[in-house]
């Protein structure tokens, strides 16, 4: 198996609480977790872990706003400048603008803050170059893939898969699996999402609402109780060209495996009706009952590799996993069903 990693993933790993539903929380999503895939990476035979060429930033444009990328690279300096916070301050929007008013665009980045992102996720002074690295990362695992192999897993993080066009949260800065799929449809490909997180890809969803030429499919939690709450329900199917490429599959909180592998065969059936050349999973883990949402455990995640193991060309991105061990124990147990 061919993994792609980056160091520089480790220049974003927050450590400010947060309150989620009123519970204050350490941060969930930091540096450790890739540092625990890859050693439990390296007791598998025949993985082959490379260091990502840095990526042509043009190819962010497939995927974001110019404008809001602007915003990411400038965000965490001109913060400090607004505030005279110190080099290790995260940035965290406080305000958010209330819909429908007219208002003009903000500039002060405070402002700014609460227009680009829908959570509480910081920027800190190396999210841009940590997030970039993540995002190398699977440039060269679909570039792999596209040149060839049968399958390359990236292990990114930032996550990417609620980043939307011009905006981030759950974790997510650049949507690292939206912009694997958009470089592979960039060149002539008939790609597949299939999004096995156990929450909402609502921001490759959203990147993708009216495009045909590439299908997004999220097996989730259901949204109406758990994160990303505003988007994931079975009629959000795209909209213009993009009609009826967008599936959402929904399950009740705390489904097991019987439940979910139904989804799953319907999730491959939608990829294989789409006449999909190349296939994109976003591999969030956090489907495992430690994480609270779904309720996966160790010995389904083999039987996961399997039901994502389509005979297409595959590229893996890494989205969520967070409770203890499980990272360790789902991400090679999915990767063995590609090598
Ligand atoms: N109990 C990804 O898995 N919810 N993002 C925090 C804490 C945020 C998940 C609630 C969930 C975001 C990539
Ligand atoms: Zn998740």
């Amino acid at each position: 198996m061919l993994v792609y990693a980056h160091p520089d993933h480790r220049l974003h790993d927050p450590s400010e609480p947060h309150r989620f539903g009123g519970v204050l929380l350490p941060p969930a999503e930091t540096a450790a977790r890739a540092d625990r895939i890859l050693s439990a990476l390296a007791h598998l035979e025949a993985v082959d872990v490379v260091c990502p060429p840095p990526m042509d930033e043009q190819d962010l444009l497939l995927v974001h706003e110019p404008d809001y990328l602007e915003f990411l690279r400038t965000a965490h300096h001109r913060w400090r400048v607004a505030t005279g916070a110190p080099a290790d301050g995260e940035a965290v929007a406080y305000i958010r603008p209330l819909p429908g008013l007219p208002g003009r665009p903000p500039t002060h980045v405070d402002a700014q803050l609460g227009v680009y992102s829908n959570d509480v996720d910081p920027i800190l002074e190396g999210t841009w170059p940590a997030a970039l690295s993540a995002a190398a990362s699977v440039v060269a695992a679909a570039r792999a893939v596209h040149g060839g192999h049968d399958a390359a897993y990236a292990i990114s993080r930032p996550p990417g898969h609620h980043a939307g066009p011009a905006t981030f949260g759950g974790y997510c800065y650049l949507n690292n699996t939206a912009l694997a799929a958009a470089w592979l449809a960039a060149r002539g490909t008939r790609v597949a999402v299939v999004d096995v997180d156990t929450h909402h890809g609502n921001g490759t969803q959203a990147v993708f609402w009216e495009r045909g030429d590439i299908l997004t499919v999220s097996i989730h939690g259901d949204p109406g109780v758990h994160f990303p709450f505003f988007s994931g329900f079975p009629e959000e199917r795209g909209d213009g060209a993009g009609s009826g490429a967008n599936l959402n599959l929904p399950l009740p909180s705390g489904s097991r495996w019987p439940v979910y592998r139904s989804a799953l065969e319907e999730a491959i059936e939608a990829v294989s009706s789409f006449g999909a050349e190349i296939l994109v999973v976003a591999l969030g883990v956090d489907t495992h009952v430690t994480d609270g949402v779904l309720a996966l455990t160790d010995e389904d995640y083999p039987l996961l590799g399997q039901g994502l193991r389509t005979g297409l060309p595959t590229v893996i991105v890494q989205e969520g996993g967070y409770g203890e061990g499980v990272l360790e124990q789902a991400v090679p147990a999915v990767l063995a069903a590609f090598s």
